[in-house]
């Protein structure tokens, strides 16, 4: 990739490049974090799973609102974009009760702002899912906004404009993965304008990292649900009593290929798509 060159950006586990004036490249590494801790060990794949899925949804969601990508590359993990002016805030769908979401509710009966029936239990199903918005913290956490709050940053139409979008993409995500045994629990989009002033979605889309994966089959409420992708990770790093904080564990292999098949298992759930295939030609998302 000799063209892309400025390095603009880095995430935990992704880096960005500039390729031009008008477009960027999204680099998606095998790092995962556990506890918002990059841990040592890498796993395997990771990257190209997360753009393919991304590619995968990106390509079956352009109907309800368009979106930045340009192309995969022959890699599989990176993803060029166009260059959009992104907007102030983080926009979290839930249709579950975990997180911060289920803390806020036990602590108040409220979720940014939003007042809940009484009686839900932890990863209980909401009535209907909730448009739950954040701050973009540049270090430490996202603060929940409410609506006068989100407004306040972006203006009421921008607010409409993403809050129907953003739910529209849940609702069509959780209903295919829901039909091949996965809960979409929640989800964040980030949204940018371009030189016209139209709504874009951009980042990951229904990644395990920008989402909660449960499996359909061991969730119940009432209790944490299990993570799709990194449970093994979680209970092996628990496991040593480790206090969360930086440097995380290295992972033993059997950590390793346990959690890069949960990865693969969940590409080829939610796509149906084979990943040696996607290997061989990460275009096969897009078809
Ligand atoms: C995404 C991020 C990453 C660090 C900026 N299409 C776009 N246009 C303008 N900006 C962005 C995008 Cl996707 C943009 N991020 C998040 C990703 C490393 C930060 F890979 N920041």
């Amino acid at each position: 990739m000799p063209e892309a060159t400025l390095h603009v950006g880095s995430g935990k586990v992704r880096e960005l490049f500039a390729v031009d004036g008008d477009r960027l490249l999204l680099v998606a590494s095998d790092r995962i974090s556990v506890f918002d801790v990059v841990l040592p060990t890498e796993i395997p794949d990771k990257g190209r799973v997360l753009t393919g899925l991304a590619g995968f949804w990106f390509a079956r969601t352009h109907q309800i609102v368009p979106n930045h990508l340009l192309s995969l590359r022959e890699d599989g993990r990176s993803t060029e974009c166009r260059r959009l002016e992104m907007l102030p805030i983080e926009c979290v769908v839930r249709g579950y009760l975990a997180g911060s979401g289920w803390k806020s509710y036990r602590e108040s009966g409220e979720v940014c702002g939003q007042r809940l029936p009484e009686g839900l239990k932890e990863s209980e199903q909401l009535p209907e899912p909730i448009f739950t918005p954040t701050t973009k913290a540049h270090e430490g956490h996202d603060e929940p906004l409410d609506r006068a709050g989100a407004a306040a940053l972006i203006g009421e139409e921008r607010l409409d404009e993403v809050e129907r979008a953003s739910l529209a993409l849940y609702r069509f995500a959780s209903d295919h993965a829901v039909s091949r045994g996965i809960i979409l629990a929640d989800t964040k989009f980030e949204f940018g304008v371009d030189g016209d002033g139209t709504l874009v979605l951009a980042d990951e889309l229904f990644t395990p990292d920008s989402s909660r994966f449960w499996p359909v089959d061991s969730f119940q409420p009432g209790r944490p649900a299990p993570s799709f992708d990194k449970q093994y990770v979680r209970d092996y790093a628990e496991s040593l009593g480790w206090d969360k904080t930086y440097p995380g564990p290295e992972l033993p292999d059997k950590v390793v290929t346990g959690t890069r098949r949960r990865y693969l298992e969940a590409f080829e759930r939610l796509t149906g798509i084979p990943f040696a295939a996607y290997a061989a030609d990460p275009q096969v998302v897009l078809a």
